[in-house]
């Protein structure tokens, strides 16, 4: 058992993970990006312990995927059990029930009470790409709108669907055609006010998808619920509603790419039930492995079955480690309800970071849903010009303090909080003492 407490054995980085930094130099692209320099030996719950011994609050999760807590219980012994009997056959090959059974669960869980077909992937990128495919096939249309600000991954055509070009796309290209990036209901940059932002954004949308795509033209509108790698922007409110009803008026599929917000994060099963609308189709990857990779398009049976036979597939997509690894995070969310947890957890840190924001203009809006909260940092001259350099010192701060941040935004700007859904409340109570010792250090 790791206890659930912040130790300082070493300065951080210690020697040990200091070593493996000279070694991962010599042998790892330097194009993977570094950022925390710790490297972990075990972990447990919300607790990193790294190979000095230190043990580090997690507030990253692995971004976003740790919900039910590092080495969850459950987990390992689903995994562990299947280890011994199978390890890989390929579904497509020689099927088994867990692949089954986890596509009867995410029928279950995911907004919507019609008829449901999941397909099984192993990133959150393969199930996004899959769902642009089936619902092109499903329209037999071809152009794909995506959002401002909006992550959806770095393959081929997921890079292109993300909005980011640093570091994300720079040199990559050509990028995949058909890809039309509309405005997001971003409330806090809006133009002419908060007010005014869904309104507006939608007026936007519709304008630029009727002249420069087509309605006839377009197979999906693919929209994060609330925005991760962007900047946790939760769209205006009403904003989603009119995209779906835009959306059903025209016959285009409406992907929700919750492969971030999903499985309980936002104090829901899924960040779109807190907008009452439901998605044609659903991605999920991220926490819904427990910590084993796997990822899910879910949705309408008819939309779901509509490319050939044999069009959909991979030889490890949905893996039966994998996917026993997600039954056993479904029962972990279902019997200790983490959605109940992620709601407590997003009221104890919105209440100490409001706080926060009131001794520290710099922290422009507090904003999230459950326990995916983040701060945007901008200079404190009423001008909100983004203070990307403020949010890397402030990591840095928490960083060597033993708590582990992570920042995320098109302008670097922002802190997120994405700590398993399991972090005891003292554990969560000292990562924001913490950070109000890091802002203060980094603003000096
Ligand atoms: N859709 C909404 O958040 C992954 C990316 C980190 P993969 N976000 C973390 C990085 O720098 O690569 C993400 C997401 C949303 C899709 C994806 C892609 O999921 O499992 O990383 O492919």
């Amino acid at each position: 058992m790791i206890e659930q407490r912040r130790i300082l054995r070493t300065a951080l980085p210690g020697p040990k993970s200091a070593a493996l930094a000279a070694r991962r130099k010599a042998a790892v692209s330097s194009a993977v990006s570094g950022g925390n320099d710790l490297y972990v030996e075990r972990a447990e719950g919300a607790i990193l312990v790294d190979v000095d011994g230190n043990q580090m609050i997690d507030f990253g999760s692995g971004i976003g995927v740790a919900s039910v807590g590092h080495s969850a219980p459950r987990v390992v012994a689903a995994v562990t059990k299947q280890a011994t009997s199978f390890g890989h056959t390929c579904f497509m090959v020689s099927p088994y029930d867990s692949y089954v059974e986890l596509c009867e669960q995410l029928a279950k869980h995911t907004p919507g009470d019609f008829e449901k077909r999941s397909a099984l992937f192993n990133a959150g990128a393969e199930a996004v790409e899959n769902a642009v495919k089936i619902a092109r096939a499903y329209t037999g249309r071809q152009a794909v709108i995506v959002f401002d600000h909006a992550y959806h991954g770095r393959t081929n055509l997921t890079m292109a669907m993300t909005a980011k070009v640093q570091p994300y796309k720079d040199g990559f290209g050509p990028f995949a055609p058909e890809i039309y990036r509309m405005p997001m209901a971003y409330s806090y940059r809006w133009p002419t006010g908060a007010q005014n932002c869904a309104e507006e954004a939608f007026a936007g949308f519709a304008s630029l998808a009727h002249i420069q795509v087509g309605e006839n033209h377009i197979a999906a509108v693919v929209l994060e619920p609330i925005q991760g790698e962007g900047g946790f922007i939760v769209p205006a409110p009403g904003f989603v509603t009119m995209l779906r009803d835009w959306c059903t008026e025209h016959g285009v599929v409406l992907v929700a790419d919750e492969v971030q917000s999903g499985f309980c994060r936002t104090g829901k099963w899924f960040a779109i039930e807190h907008e009452d609308v439901v998605p044609d189709l659903i991605t999920t990857a991220k926490a819904l492995g427990g910590g084993l990779p796997i990822s899910a398009v879910t949705g309408r049976a008819e939309i779901m079955d509509a490319p050939v036979p044999g069009g959909l597939g991979g030889t490890f997509g949905g893996h039966p480690l994998s996917c026993v690894a997600a039954l056993a995070a479904i029962e972990t969310m279902e019997t200790e309800d983490l959605a109940g947890r992620a709601a407590q957890i997003g009221e104890l840190l919105t209440g100490r970071l409001t706080d926060l924001a009131s001794q520290f203009p710099q922290i422009g809006e507090v904003r999230g849903r459950g326990a995916m909260i983040a701060i945007e940092l901008v200079v404190p001259d009423g001008s909100k010009t983004p203070d990307a350099a403020l949010a890397k010192a402030v990591v840095a701060g928490c960083g060597r303090r033993g708590v582990l941040m992570l920042s995320c935004g098109s302008y670097g700007n922002v802190i997120r909080m994405l700590p398993p859904l399991v972090s005891e409340f003292a554990l969560l109570e000292d990562a924001m003492d913490v950070l109000a010792e890091a802002f203060a250090e980094a603003i000096g």
